[in-house]
């Protein structure tokens, strides 16, 4: 017995033509769905977690912000990565207004011997009744099987050990890796999906989300090594009902066709891709590999253009989109999300364009631009946006023998190749070579690091060999320490760096802190989900020379002005620069931030630039 009243809603239409134009080939039919859970939160003026734990609250919430803003189909996705972690014990962050998250500062598996405390997923366990008991009411309600979104094995690893540690041991100790890999996919996920189906024996696909085990932050081969393989054996234990659909990251993997084949191993159903890569590679080169193998596509709309992109600009973007889509039939639009921060007008004008283009009205008929120039050179995630002019001043200091120089080229490479033993080793020689410190640091050491952000910004290598690089780096840097120490070369400036409250992303900003070490700069890094008034403790405390705020959510970015009023109000005059991929230069300067970095070496550019100029702050990394 339920208390909310769900007799008014009736989605049988749009369950009937996602049915008929997704898998089956009816060539009129136009479906789309959508991920909505944190709009519906904030649609129905909801707390939070009471959202995120009551299955009838979540459930009227899906179908109630359906009915009136005319979706197909309500969407069932709750905060997908969450719920299985923190079954097995991770620690969940609850917010107010925001979609809860595992709180990565405490990871549940710190070194291999912790394998040993971790037991079999107990069904009852966290919010795993939730997820059963939503998906019971969903069926009650609309007749339709539920599907269970559940955390794929890789992102589930580095939930519980966190991703830094999880790429790096994936190279020092693959066998540890695998031990998690399959434990948490025969002792947490395959029961988990085991039990659901055997709750509801016609469902026919569960689908499980992956963002972690996406290009750039691994290679191909890692790709296949550790997140396919345990994807693959899932299926198999599943009866083969469960697939990935939304590894990210094709614009970044010279060899898409590759990638593709990945991907059809995750999911044999259809190919999926999504903005922002699918809007720089071109929908029709995707369209055009699934008709070859008579798949559907399923092509994912920006959350970005959805949340703060013109009613024009939404509308081309559909249009474009299911024009390329429908030949063929066998299509699926996916309105990839509608934050608690998108408009209620974007909402309705993505709806309407959808509506205009099944009436047959196509103003922007042929009208294409992904996979042009102009898509490739579509902002977002590091690579060449604007990216940032790299070149600090290194000049090489040239009273060196040529052994010396010799030897330094090796250390370099050694940094920028990630092979951490050669480069402590190579760091003592320089010494008893009688090589001055800050020769070592900056003809080598920061060099190579400053070397290896530029391949970093310009697609050439990936996140593992920035995290390798990063690690050589330190390595001989505590060997330089203590000597550093002594004799009185300071490091060019204390950086404090942090995520804002509500988020838990912090990759990006892990990797500023590695290049701004890597600069030579002391860095102390809050963590993630930090308040403004700890932010503001901890720059009275440290008195940081910059202040670097990070944030990957729209929902997020106005804590970075809370903390900017809060340091101004407290009349703490601490330059503020920020970044993170949905940031602007305009929103930076918008909320008064002291700077904006696109990505790492930009940020180094930045901090640099802030630091030199002594107080004059208002300056801008123009990258
Ligand atoms: C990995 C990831 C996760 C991981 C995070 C793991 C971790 N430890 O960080 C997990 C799975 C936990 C996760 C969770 C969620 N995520 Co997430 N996630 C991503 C993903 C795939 C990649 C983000 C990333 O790390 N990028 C790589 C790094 C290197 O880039 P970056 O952070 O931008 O950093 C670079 C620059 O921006 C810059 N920079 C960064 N910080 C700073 C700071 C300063 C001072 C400067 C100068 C520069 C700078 O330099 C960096 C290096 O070059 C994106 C999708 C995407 N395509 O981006 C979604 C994405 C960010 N997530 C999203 C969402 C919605 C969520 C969830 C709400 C999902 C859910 N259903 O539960 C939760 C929210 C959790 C929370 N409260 O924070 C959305 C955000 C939508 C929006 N715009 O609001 C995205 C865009 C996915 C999508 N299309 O919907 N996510």
């Amino acid at each position: 017995m339920t208390k909310l009243d769900f007799t008014e809603f009736d989605f049988s239409a749009g369950f009937e033509m996602l049915e008929n134009g997704f898998l089956s080939n009816q060539a009129d039919q136009i479906p789309f769905v959508q991920q909505c859970h944190e709009f519906n939160m904030k649609y129905m003026g909801t707390h939070a977690w009471t959202f995120y734990s009551d299955p009838e609250v979540f459930v009227y919430g899906a179908f109630k912000t359906a009915h009136d803003l005319e979706f197909d189909t309500p969407d069932l996705c709750w905060d997908a990565y969450n719920i299985e972690a923190e079954a097995i014990g991770c620690d969940i962050a609850k917010f107010d207004d925001l979609t809860p998250a595992i709180d990565n500062t405490t990871p549940l598996v710190t070194c291999e011997k912790d394998l040993a405390r971790l037991k079999p997923l107990d069904i009852n366990a966290g919010r795993i009744p939730f997820a059963m008991d939503v998906s019971h009411l969903f069926k009650d309600v609309t007749g339709v099987e539920p599907s269970l979104v559940y955390c794929a094995p890789f992102t589930l690893a580095s939930h519980v050990m966190t991703f830094e540690t999880l790429v790096l041991q994936m190279q020092d100790n693959p066998a540890y890796v695998h031990k998690v890999m399959t434990y948490l996919t025969d002792e947490v996920l395959a029961p988990y999906i085991n039990e659901f189906c055997r709750r509801f024996p016609d469902v026919a696909i569960v689908p499980g989300s992956d963002a972690v085990a996406s290009l750039p932050f691994i290679s191909l081969e890692m790709l296949e090594e550790f997140a396919l393989h345990y994807i693959e054996r899932l299926r198999s234990l599943t009866d083969n009902k469960t697939i990935v659909d939304n590894w990210w990251g094709d614009s970044f993997v010279e060899d898409k066709e590759k990638f593709w084949e990945f991907k059809l191993r995750a999911n044999p159903l259809y190919l999926k891709v999504q903005d922002p890569d699918l809007y720089r590679v071109g929908a029709q080169k995707a369209k055009d590999y699934a008709v070859a193998r008579d798949l559907p596509v399923m092509f994912g709309v920006s959350n970005n253009l959805l949340m703060s992109g013109s009613g024009e600009e939404i509308e081309k973007r559909i249009h474009e989109y299911l024009e390329i889509a429908e030949s063929g039939g066998k299509n699926l639009l996916y309105l990839c999300n509608f934050s608690s921060e998108t408009p209620v007008e974007n909402v309705r004008a993505s709806v309407a364009a959808i509506q205009k283009f099944r009436r047959g009205e196509r103003p922007w008929a042929g009208q294409h631009t992904s996979g042009t120039r102009q898509a490739v050179d579509y902002e977002k995630f590091g690579r060449k946006k604007e990216s940032a002019d790299t070149e600090l001043t290194l000049v090489k200091k040239s009273n060196l023998s040529e052994p010396q120089e010799n030897l330094l080229d090796d250390l370099f490479d050694h940094v920028v190749d990630g092979e951490d033993a050669e480069a402590i080793a190579l760091v003592e020689k320089a010494l008893a070579e009688g090589i001055a410190l800050n020769t070592i640091l900056d003809d080598a050491l920061i060099a190579a690091m400053e070397e290896v952000g530029g391949m970093f910004s310009d697609g050439s290598i990936f996140v593992p060999e920035m995290l390798l690089s990063a690690r050589a780096m330190k390595g001989g840097l505590e060997i330089l320490r203590p000597l550093l120490t002594k004799s009185k070369v300071e490091p060019k400036g204390l950086i404090m760096l942090a995520t804002v409250q509500g988020d838990v992303h912090d990759i990006g900003k892990n990797l500023v802190g590695m290049m701004l070490e890597g600069a030579g700069y002391k860095v102390v890094d809050l963590g993630v989900n930090n308040a403004p008034d700890v932010i503001l403790e901890k720059a009275r405390e440290l008195k940081p020379d910059v202040i670097g705020l990070s944030a990957l959510l729209t929902t997020t970015m106005p804590q970075m002005a809370k903390v900017i009023i809060a340091f101004k109000e407290a009349d703490e005059p601490y330059p503020i620069i920020v970044g993170g991929a949905p940031l602007t230069q305009d929103f930076a300067d918008h909320i008064g931030a002291d700077g904006y970095g696109v990505d790492a070496p930009g940020a180094v550019k930045l901090v640099h630039q802030l630091v030199t100029t002594g107080g004059n702050w208002k300056q801008v990394a123009s990258a």
